[in-house]
């Protein structure tokens, strides 16, 4: 197979190409192959007259159309998918017996999709949500997938309450509204009312809910699964996806922008970035733990709504996945792959994690729905890489031509096949766990800690991360009409920290309740004494995480960052040329942005392309923001309003910013020229995040450490900044 330049190909690539068509150069025809001389005009009985029920191919063309849409999922219906290829480091044939995780010189295809989770299909990107983070591995011993979230933890412990879960925060169904959004009556009503929520809810307030892309975004298996290896020697393992690009996020003022400018900004973005060869990478980490060591924490291996801290347990990374290639059609393969927790090979094996045994029943169920009927593994982007043979047949677009008399086992008649396999010829054969126990309906007293790990998750921020995490509740909280709510999670938050719950309960202009009981827990059976079901106080073993913080994170690229240069007339192409020539050096993406599209004239007048006029860019489009020197073009740029307020939101959203010392009038004329520093040393620059010097080898040095740094969350003291 040959394959574009910067669209690798993998097996699973060859295996998809036989399914493909490329209509260049071809002649049109219907779906029964018969080519079509006229595609613009019906039959009639006579050009002024009725169509013709005879018209076949009106009647094709229309009947395709009008069945072009299947149901969206039921959650996660927004998202974007790409190829792309997984390596082992090293044999991890110890833990696993998994093919793909024992041999380094085994390049495993992949596709992955990344999504949101309450919006629908055509929702923005940038809502504060979950994002999903869902791999499907083409592995040589069948698919695996790991169906996970850019979150390590869940709102709930038990499936079974999954649908009232996706109800609160869906669209309330009187109106359907609001779209992809938290922030409303039904989902804070539930949430008051589950205080197993509470850890989540942490996570889904701060800054994570907000990447700055899917390519710089942890993802989590979340559930604690098992790795059993040859010998079937189990433990315990929760996976992880470590993005070499560090963890960012963007601001929430930003994201509400964003959502009106670019509604695809995260779908585009991983687009580009793959189109321009910047492959998106992430390690994947493990945390093991033995299998006699499963009581030794202070909670339960089986609750989703905790983690492993890396401190009890560090991460090991122990292989990579890069994302190399687009999609070719948007449908076939996006829409239509089909994940599922319960898609596993040897030594990757299951827990009685009660969130995890509910989904998997829940994926092949959705999938029946979505996709129409029991073949959707036959869909060319959900097909295996190996062969699949066994007595399954029949049923709505069989694809597969099943040769034979004998489609029952045992048979004779063929021979005796498909035969089983031996765990030792690589048959899959479930962990042998022992289990003694009565059938009830319950919950473990182990699951009862509702709040420590949540207090964990706010004690590891730093400052502004903090400080996020209110403003996003008090904005949530502030969108909820019915007061009751209001009060009912401010009981909740002080429970978490009383600092926390105080800040919040000032914005709403609301007290907190004093000394609040401990919230009853809803999830009771009505036989069952609540006393079994109380939240339990526990004070976990540790006060921080640093693994939690994003502000941990590393800062040491600007890969794919995207800086807007703002220039006009007269811009002078040296300040403008270095710059750009440094940061698209070290892999930033630079765009000029001018009052007029097409180019712009330097002060020697040549033409220097123009990427976009002030109508069509937007500050919260961009990582960072430049303005070059040249008289003219200083002046037509301070005399822009757009590219003031360019300037002003930028610095609003704490992102770097620099300008020649020839155009710092421009800065002066921002509102932010009162807190412009005395100097612009190294040291102040990492700081304020601003830049301004007359050399422009050294701005373009300086500018580029300071967008390494992403953002200069600090500049929001105190909180509130005007736009
Ligand atoms: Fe789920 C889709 C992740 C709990 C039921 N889920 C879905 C997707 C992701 C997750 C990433 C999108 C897959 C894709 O891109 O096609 N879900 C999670 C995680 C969970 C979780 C990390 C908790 C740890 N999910 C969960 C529960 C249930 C479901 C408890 C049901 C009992 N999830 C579904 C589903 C979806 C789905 C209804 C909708 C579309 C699909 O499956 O294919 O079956």
């Amino acid at each position: 197979m040959t394959h574009q330049p910067n669209q690798p190909g993998n097996d699973k690539i060859d295996n998809l190409a036989p399914h493909t068509e490329q209509s260049s150069g071809e002649k049109m025809t219907t779906n029964t192959g018969l080519k079509i001389s006229d595609d613009n005009n019906s039959l009639k009985a006579g050009d002024r007259g009725p169509s013709l029920l005879e018209d076949f191919i009106l009647r094709e063309k229309i009947t395709h159309f009008d069945h072009e849409r299947i149901p969206e999922r039921v959650v996660h219906a927004r998202g974007s998918g790409a190829h792309g290829v997984f390596k082992v480091y090293e044999s991890m044939a110890h833990l696993t017996k998994a093919q793909f995780l024992n041999d380094p010189s085994l390049e495993t295809p992949v596709f992955v999709r990344f999504s949101t989770v309450a919006g629908s299909r055509g929702s923005t990107d940038l809502a504060r949500d979950v994002r999903g983070f869902a791999v499907k591995f083409y592995t040589q011993e069948g698919n695996f997938d790991l169906v996970g979230n850019n979150m390590p933890v869940f709102f709930i412990q038990d499936a079974i309450k999954f649908p009232d879960l996706i109800h609160a925060v869906k669209p309330e169904p009187d109106n359907e509204i609001p779209q992809a959004a938290s922030a409303h009556d039904t989902f804070w009503d539930f949430i008051s009312l589950m205080p197993e929520s509470a850890h989540m809810v942490m996570w889904a307030m701060s800054d994570r809910a907000l990447p700055r892309s899917y390519r710089m975004m942890e993802g989590f298996g979340v559930h604690t699964f098992r790795f059993v290896n040859a010998e079937g020697v189990s433990s315990f393992v929760k996976f992880h996806w470590k993005p070499l690009l560090g963890v960012h996020s963007v601001a929430w003022d930003e994201a509400q922008n964003i959502s009106g400018k670019d509604p695809d900004f995260h779908r585009r973005d991983l687009w580009d970035a793959i189109e321009s060869g910047h492959f998106p990478e992430w390690e994947l980490g493990v945390q093991i733990v033995a299998e006699e060591d499963e009581f030794k924490f202070d909670f339960d291996l089986l609750d989703s709504t905790k983690i492993i801290p890396e401190e009890l347990v560090p991460v090991q990374r122990i292989g990579k996945l890069t994302l190399n290639r687009n999609p070719d059609n948007f449908f076939a393969e996006t829409e239509q792959v089909a994940f599922h927790l319960g898609h596993v090979v040897p030594g990757i094996d299951f827990t009685n994690d009660p969130l995890l045994q509910g989904r998997l029943f829940s994926y092949t169920d959705t999938q029946l729905l979505r996709l129409g009927g029991p073949n959707f593994q036959e869909i060319p982007i959900n097909r295996p890489l190996n062969t699949v043979h066994n007595n399954q047949r029949d049923g709505h677009m069989r694809q597969m031509i099943n040769k034979g008399k004998a489609s029952y086992h045992p048979n004779s008649l063929g021979g005796g096949y498909p035969e089983q396999s031996k765990s030792s010829e690589g048959g899959f054969s479930s962990y042998p766990e022992r289990i003694e126990a009565r059938k009830v309906r319950a919950r473990s007293k182990s699951f009862m800690d509702h709040f420590s790990q949540a207090r964990l998750f706010f004690n590891s921020q730093s400052e502004p991360e903090k400080n996020h995490i209110i403003d996003a509740l008090s904005f949530e909280l502030g969108k909820v009409k019915t007061v009751a709510i209001r009060e009912r999670m401010l009981g909740i938050l002080s429970l978490i920290d009383k600092n926390l719950a105080a800040e919040v309960a000032f914005a709403l202009r609301i007290p907190v309740p004093q000394d609040p009981a401990l919230p009853v827990n809803h999830s009771v059976p009505a036989d069952a004494d609540p006393a079994d079901y109380d939240s339990v106080m526990a004070e976990g073993s540790l006060t921080s995480s640093e693994a939690l913080s994003m502000a941990n994170t590393i800062k040491d690229s600007i890969q794919t960052r995207k800086v807007a240069f703002l220039a006009a007339d007269g811009v002078d192409e040296e300040s403008l040329q270095i710059v750009k020539s440094k940061l698209e050096a070290e892999g930033a993406v630079v765009e000029v942005i001018a009052p007029r599209l097409n180019f712009i004239l330097s002060a020697d007048n040549t033409e220097i392309p123009v990427d976009h006029s002030f109508l069509t860019a937007a500050s919260v489009l961009y990582d960072a923001v430049y303005v070059p020197g040249g008289t003219n073009s200083v002046a037509a740029v301070e005399a822009e309003a757009d590219a003031v307020h360019f300037l002003n939101e930028a610095f609003k959203h704490c992102k770097p910013i620099a300008a020649h010392a020839s155009a710092l009038q421009v800065l002066e004329s921002t509102y932010f020229a009162k807190k412009l520093p005395a100097d612009f040393s190294e040291d102040t620059v990492l700081r304020e995040g601003l830049v301004v010097s007359d050399d422009s080898a050294t701005l373009a040095d300086l500018f580029t450490k300071a967008i390494a740094q992403h953002r200069f969350w600090e500049r929001e003291k105190p909180r509130k900044i005007p736009a």
